[in-house]
């Protein structure tokens, strides 16, 4: 195997064409062997193989900088940079994290998961170089879908100006996660048709030298290419045109299936899921909705499949739905303008993602007061690396004003919720997806949810009030009964609904026999939820616990080591509240 000879970038550069090609052969097989057995994203590795064996063979990293965006298909720059293991060894499958990560590697520079970074991260390593009167290339790599992306637009207008080497390397398969939206995407295409050569062209405009390949899985076109911007002394863009998927015939023809992959999931056709969720509920919703009311409208920023929402609900749906591209802070602005305007927009993120809009939370929707419906999916305390933490979302929006942050924690709380905030004109309203499995009452919700900051006393009780929010309501029923199991003494058990304001008649009330109150959230807790309990009873002699994450960011921690170190256990917990 070539791959036997190569550790480093140092041996790439020994390597002839043919031995190069081979490389990339050897190194598709242990990424489909690699990736069916842990998960992760398949499409977007497989083909960028031969651009990453071409960019370690002309350029000289780790002097010379690669900046990934998103950096979901550097698996093939772990291959070259010491990290093979990670691919060739089952017992190193989990050793290394799927994205750049400086932690393991002198190749990475940074460590990123969100898209639509890396020009403005190279434009600021390129910018450092100059002030120090330093040289080597700098060279961002990032993909067509990621260009969307608001931070991408601003960084490639700021980089233009740099009047010294900045090397960006557009990967343009023609495909985000699902299919491109947006303007931009006319000029790829016109440019890919023309082979660069249409005098239509973005890159151009703003100020850039532009390169074409055509064939972007061909070793010997890259090279040349490469060879030829590098140690330029001004800002390129080189458009590279590549193959999603490549080399896995599957994943070449439905490439919105196999850009991530579940673990086993290139063995048999994709499990369809069966069983109701929050998201198919929500989905039947916004279906019927749509149909019953021509100014409904279904918004997202270039992640469907996190909704469940496929090929076939995205027709369904037709002028009805959005997909704004990777562009979370804009799709925050545009519905907000729609609710403005009377129509009845649902923005639906996953809560990782909403990080990016704060200001538009606050400026555009917030300010305005526009009766949009956000729906936050994922959130909660995960396993997931740090780049993708879900674990932010309350105190990101339940401190700007306006906003009404629901956590439901039944199927019928979530569509009654959900049904109030879409035909609602008076706020703002998000609405945080329950994380867990389905859970129904079976009795209709008939909670007029436009009474605001109304918990829900759940059980009546004394001595010790345990207040759940969202996903960890159930923990606080739990810890209620083996409290009480254990203590003789019923607890109270308060259902908040509300994750952005107080119940003052409710909290007052509980002064009378209670000594104890305990909030539980699923997320971070500064800044969260249950201080804003916890400052309302500053004054007064009512001890509070407050129960979530810590302000840190994990990293594929698991997840039962973060609930034994957060002590969300109901016998932890009970230890807790014996000490007080
Ligand atoms: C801010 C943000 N929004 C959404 C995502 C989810 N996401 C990851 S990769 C991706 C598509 C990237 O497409 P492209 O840049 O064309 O790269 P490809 O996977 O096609 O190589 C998306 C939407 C993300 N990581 N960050």
């Amino acid at each position: 195997m070539i791959l036997d000879k190569v550790y480093s970038p140092e041996d790439v550069k020994k390597l002839n064409i043919k031995e190069m090609q081979l490389l990339a052969e050897e190194i598709r097989q242990f990424i489909i062997k690699k990736v069916n057995t842990t998960g992760g994203h398949f499409g977007p590795n497989m083909g960028i193989v031969e651009a990453t064996i071409a960019m370690h063979y002309v350029f000289n990293s780790p002097k010379d900088k690669f900046i990934f965006d998103v950096s979901h298909q550097c698996y093939p720059h772990k291959f070259l940079t010491g990290r093979k293991e990670g691919f060739t060894n089952p017992d190193k499958y989990y050793e290394y994290t799927g994205y750049t990560a400086p932690e393991e590697s002198e190749h990475d520079l940074f460590k990123v998961g969100h898209t639509s970074t890396s020009v403005s991260l190279a434009a600021g390593v390129a910018k450092a170089r100059d002030l120090k009167g330093e040289n080597y290339n700098v060279i961002a790599l990032i993909g067509d879908g990621s260009l969307s992306g608001g931070e991408a637009l601003e960084g490639l207008n700021n980089g233009a100006t740099l009047n010294s080497n900045f090397i960006v390397i557009v990967n343009d398969n023609d495909q985000s996660i699902a299919e491109n939206h947006g303007g931009l995407y006319a000029n790829l295409k016109e440019l890919r048709e023309n082979e660069g050569k249409s005098r239509n062209n973005f890159f151009e405009a703003l100020g850039y030298d532009y390169y074409y390949v055509d064939n972007g899985n061909n070793i010997e076109g890259l090279i040349e290419t490469f060879k030829r911007v590098k140690d330029i002394n001004h800002p390129v863009v080189i458009h590279i045109y590549t193959k999603k998927g490549m080399g896995f015939e599957r994943a070449e023809q439905e490439r919105e299936a196999f850009h991530w992959i579940l673990p086993g999931g290139l063995d048999a056709a994709q499990a369809t899921q069966v069983s109701e969720s929050y998201a198919s509920i929500t989905n039947d919703y916004i279906l019927k909705k749509a149909k019953e009311d021509k100014t409904f409208i279904a918004i997202n920023a270039a992640t469907p499949g996190v909704f469940g929402w496929n090929k076939d609900f995205r027709k369904q749906l037709g002028k009805q739905y959005t997909d704004v591209g990777i562009a979370e802070e804009h799709a925050v602005a545009y519905a907000s303008a729609l609710a403005k305007m009377g129509a009845k927009p649902l923005f639906c993120v996953m809560s990782s993602f909403i990080q990016r809009t704060y200001d538009q939370l606050s400026q555009d929707l917030a300010l305005n007061n526009s009766p949009l419906t956000i729906l936050v999916y994922w959130g909660g305390i995960s396993s997931a690396d740090a780049t993708h933490l879900c674990t932010f979302d309350i105190p990101l929006i339940s401190n700007i004003p306006n906003i009404v942050y629901l956590a439901p924690t039944t199927k019928e709380e979530h569509l009654k919720m959900l049904d109030w905030a879409v035909n609602q004109t008076k706020y703002p309203v998000a609405i945080r997806v329950p994380n867990v499995d389905l859970i129904s009452t079976g009795i209709e919700d008939k909670t007029d949810y436009s009474i605001l900051n109304k918990y829900k006393l759940i059980q009546n009780g004394e001595k010790v009030a345990l207040i759940g929010a969202g996903n960890f309501y159930s923990l606080a029923k739990e810890t209620a009964d083996f409290i009480e199991e254990k203590s003789g003494f019923k607890p109270t058990v308060i259902n908040p609904v509300y994750l952005t304001g107080i119940d003052k008649e409710l909290l007052e009330n509980l002064k009378n026999n209670h000594k104890l109150v305990i909030t539980l959230e699923d997320g971070e807790i500064d800044g969260g939820f249950g201080e804003k309990i916890t400052r309302f009873y500053g004054n007064s002699d009512m001890r509070v616990l407050n129960y979530g994450s810590h302000k840190e960011f994990t990293d594929r921690t698991p997840l039962e080591n973060l609930y034994e170190k957060y002590r969300l256990r109901k016998e932890l917990i009970f230890e807790d509240i014996k000490m007080n």
